[in-house]
């Protein structure tokens, strides 16, 4: 009996061994981090002098809009908050944090001509609490909270956008590059210039022609962006000594059957998603496809240019390798089928010059949002197409995370282990990719969704008006997990003495 029960121990302690080296092979290097951004976490939208912004616009006068009529008005207090915050991340035993500058809380109308000192104030105090803390500081300037004037004169679809951005970038530089040394110029530019031009929920007087302003605001951001870099370059980064990326949101397209039109569909989907950032900062064009497609549709629609606007022979120099690492983030995949024989698209759109439809397999677990589902593999996938097709470039992921609200959230444990674990093989693999962050420190203003959406590793009581974090379960999976990492490094490290 005793012999049966000292086996069994046996096997049990091998297997729990075992298990917890299963993922967590990471590059010695390797970092981790979580993710917020100004808007969905400060609240404090008129202290202090800090200007209006196209969400407080929206927030305020089309509350029906936000799925709870809710706003970013006090959202998790962060402004008030933010060492409480830096004290959750401490505890998390993390490297990095990331998160986003509020433009209209540093120039309240978005044009450098006014500066609000108490945003610098603001600011400055986070980046040296997390410094002393011995947290990296990840910086995204932009995060969608769009200055409400600079909205007025049509937002990123107005290439005069290029120069308020450089300003209000310089002024980001000058005032924290001293301390930050890890820079994101945007977040997803293609969900932004999806959400404001091509589904148009805005209530503003922007280009609200479907397959028209998502383009005209690519340009504009892609250019900006080269430009931005490009000013880092030259001024900055010899004494800064810092690193200037963007943050790229694509998800995996998986072609439905092995049908060469669904093969075909699903190229193009990644094309017209990935492909539509990734190619402009690697190679200085869009992709090919994206050029012959939509030049070819827009003639058939009677437009006598392509819709498509193209970069010079300047831009296209700027462009190439404007990057010094890419952020990507990813959360989910579809499977892709062809639709060239549905004749009810809307025309133009986006959706008909990609051309294919898009759907989740059932048997995928899904999240609380419709577009969300647990999709490992996808990851890996995604990892490995840019490590081939864009000369395995230095990528951080900074962002990745799932929707659940219970504080036993066994499903986004399941998600994050996946994720990590294709992250792990990619790794392996040769994809260069340096550090991991995921989405979010706490739950936050899920922007359309408001509060409704939950993404935090910590849980965030939103009635109650101190906004206590509450860990869930995944919190203190995570800290566990980069604790581990942690440990293995060090034993490697050891092993290599
Ligand atoms: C990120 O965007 C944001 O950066 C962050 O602010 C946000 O809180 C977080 O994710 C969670 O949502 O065509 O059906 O695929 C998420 C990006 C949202 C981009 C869904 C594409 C299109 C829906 N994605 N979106 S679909």
């Amino acid at each position: 009996m005793e012999k049966i029960f000292q086996k069994f121990l046996f096997i049990f302690i091998f297997t729990k061994f075992i298990s917890a080296y299963e993922i967590t092979p990471f590059p010695q290097d390797f970092l981790f981090g979580v993710a917020t951004a100004s808007y969905q976490i400060e609240g404090a939208w008129n202290i202090n002098g800090k200007g209006e912004n196209i969400w407080d616009y929206y927030s305020h006068y089309s509350p029906s809009m936000i799925k709870d009529g809710s706003t970013g008005d006090v959202a998790c207090d962060s402004y008030n908050k933010f060492k409480d915050d830096v004290q959750i991340i401490k505890d998390l035993g993390v490297h990095i944090y990331r998160f986003s500058l509020s433009w209209s809380r540093i120039l309240p109308t978005g044009f450098a001509n006014e500066i609000n000192h108490d945003g610098i104030r603001y600011y400055n105090d986070l980046i040296n609490e997390l410094i002393a803390n011995d947290i990296i500081p990840v910086v995204t300037i932009f995060h969608w909270d769009l200055p409400l004037p600079l909205m007025a004169i049509g937002g990123w679809t107005n290439p005069l956008m290029t120069k308020y951005y450089m300003e209000y970038a310089n002024i980001t530089f000058h005032y924290f590059g001293d301390r930050v040394q890890h820079w994101l110029t945007m977040n997803e530019p293609m969900s932004f210039c999806t959400d404001t031009f091509e589904n148009a929920q805005q209530p503003f007087n922007v280009p609200q022609i479907k397959g028209i302003g998502i383009y005209l605001c690519a340009h504009t951001v892609l250019r900006t962006h080269a430009l931005v870099y490009k000013m880092y370059k030259n001024e900055y980064q010899e004494k800064q000594k810092g690193k200037i990326g963007i943050a790229i949101d694509s998800r995996w397209y998986e072609p439905k059957t092995n049908k060469t039109e669904d093969i075909e569909a699903a190229t193009r989907a990644l094309e017209f998603d990935c492909g539509m950032y990734f190619n402009p900062i690697v190679y200085g064009d869009f992709p090919e496809i994206m050029k012959t497609r939509i030049e070819n549709l827009s003639r058939s629609e009677n437009f006598s240019i392509s819709r498509l606007p193209e970069f010079t022979k300047d831009d296209k120099e700027l462009l190439q390798g404007s990057y010094d690492f890419i952020g990507l983030n990813h959360y989910s995949t579809w499977l892709v089928s062809d639709g060239s024989s549905k004749t009810n698209w809307r025309t133009p759109s986006y959706a008909r010059d990609v051309g294919g439809i898009m759907e989740a397999d059932p048997k995928w677990p899904n999240s609380t949002m419709s577009w969300l589902y647990d999709v490992p593999w996808g990851f890996y996938k995604l990892l490995t197409h840019i490590r081939d097709r864009y000369k395995n470039p230095i990528i951080v992921i900074t962002e990745n995370g799932f929707a659940q609200l219970e504080i036993q959230d066994k499903k986004r444990i399941h998600y994050l282990k996946g994720y990590l674990k294709s992250l792990s093989k990619a790794t392996q693999d040769g994809c260069n990719v340096k550090g991991y962050i995921t989405w979010s420190v706490m739950d936050n203003f899920e922007w359309f969704e408001g509060f409704t959406q939950r993404f935090g590793l910590y849980y965030v009581n939103f009635t109650d008006p101190s906004r206590p974090r509450i860990p869930r379960s995944s919190a203190k999976w995570f800290k566990k997990f980069v604790h581990t990492h942690l440990k293995n490094n060090n034993k490697f490290l050891v092993v290599q003495v």
